[in-house]
């Protein structure tokens, strides 16, 4: 339970946290290095690391090996499939794709992916993810029925059921690059539904952006694609003190 515990406590001290997300397949290792510095000293509260296309269990084991070495946060696999499990990182997204047409990304890579998860003492941090309008390439690759962004209600009820289902967190998730993140109206509707944590991510390249997330309800804002750009610090101090004002807004810290 140590990293669930580090994320509850930095969200309660911080009112909502950003989490950064780095992808094996489109960064190069010294890209990896430089970079587990630059989100450390712009204040993520931890790195997620994973990605739809082309990650195998090397590459993973590669990229976190080097964040290890570079910064100190704690690192979160985030898996999308049982071949991106690395016994280096400190924490697994225990995670279902609750709106898969698929069975196999709703129970049957866990599956397969539990023993590995026990053999490698990973702490699993248990997840609802829930696809929600273009959804991107891991809507493609995860079989899902995306939601429409607007349907509010719609969302809150699959994340209602995944607080039922007994998972601790909810990710309401708009697709990696995608041109638009998901309306700050929808993640209040979610919000007022559930009590367990709240992720949001998809989309979100500037601290405007995450500030009105985190001020609708988002407890962990996850940031990825802007990592690949250039101009990367000032982008992320932008968006880590959106999340830190939005937060702080919204639980009158
Ligand atoms: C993807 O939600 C994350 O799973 C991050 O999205 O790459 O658009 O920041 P971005």
């Amino acid at each position: 339970m140590k990293v669930e515990r580090y994320l509850n406590d930095e969200i309660e001290v911080k009112g909502s946290i950003h989490l950064s997300l780095l992808d094996p397949e489109k960064l190069s290792p010294a890209e990896v290095a430089r970079l587990a510095k630059i989100v450390e000293e712009a204040g993520s509260s931890a790195i997620m690391v994973g990605g739809s296309l082309n990650v195998s269990e090397g590459t993973m084991d590669e990229t976190i090996k080097i964040i290890r070495e570079n910064c100190n946060l704690p690192v979160i696999i985030f898996p999308s499939n049982v071949n991106t499990i690395s016994r280096y990182a400190d924490a697994i997204w225990f995670m279902s794709l609750l709106n898969s047409m698929n069975p196999y990304f709703i129970i049957g890579a866990q599956v397969q992916g539990a023993a590995i998860v026990k053999k490698y003492g990973l702490e699993a941090l248990p997840m609802g993810y829930i696809i929600v309008g273009d959804g991107g390439t891991v809507g493609i690759i995860g079989q899902a029925r995306p939601l429409p962004p607007r349907k509010a209600e719609i969302i809150a009820l699959y994340a209602l059921a995944a607080q039922y289902l007994g998972m601790r967190f909810v990710y309401i998730e708009g697709g990696s690059g995608v041109s638009e993140p998901v309306p700050p109206s929808t993640v209040k509707v979610v919000r007022d539904y559930i009590d367990v944590r709240l992720i949001v991510g998809g989309g979100i390249r500037r601290g405007d952006q995450a500030e009105v997330l985190a001020e609708a309800g988002a407890d962990i804002i996850v940031t990825g694609t802007v990592l690949e750009e250039d101009d990367v610090e000032r982008k992320l101090r932008d968006i880590v003190s959106g999340v830190l004002a939005g937060g702080k807004k919204r639980k009158g810290l």
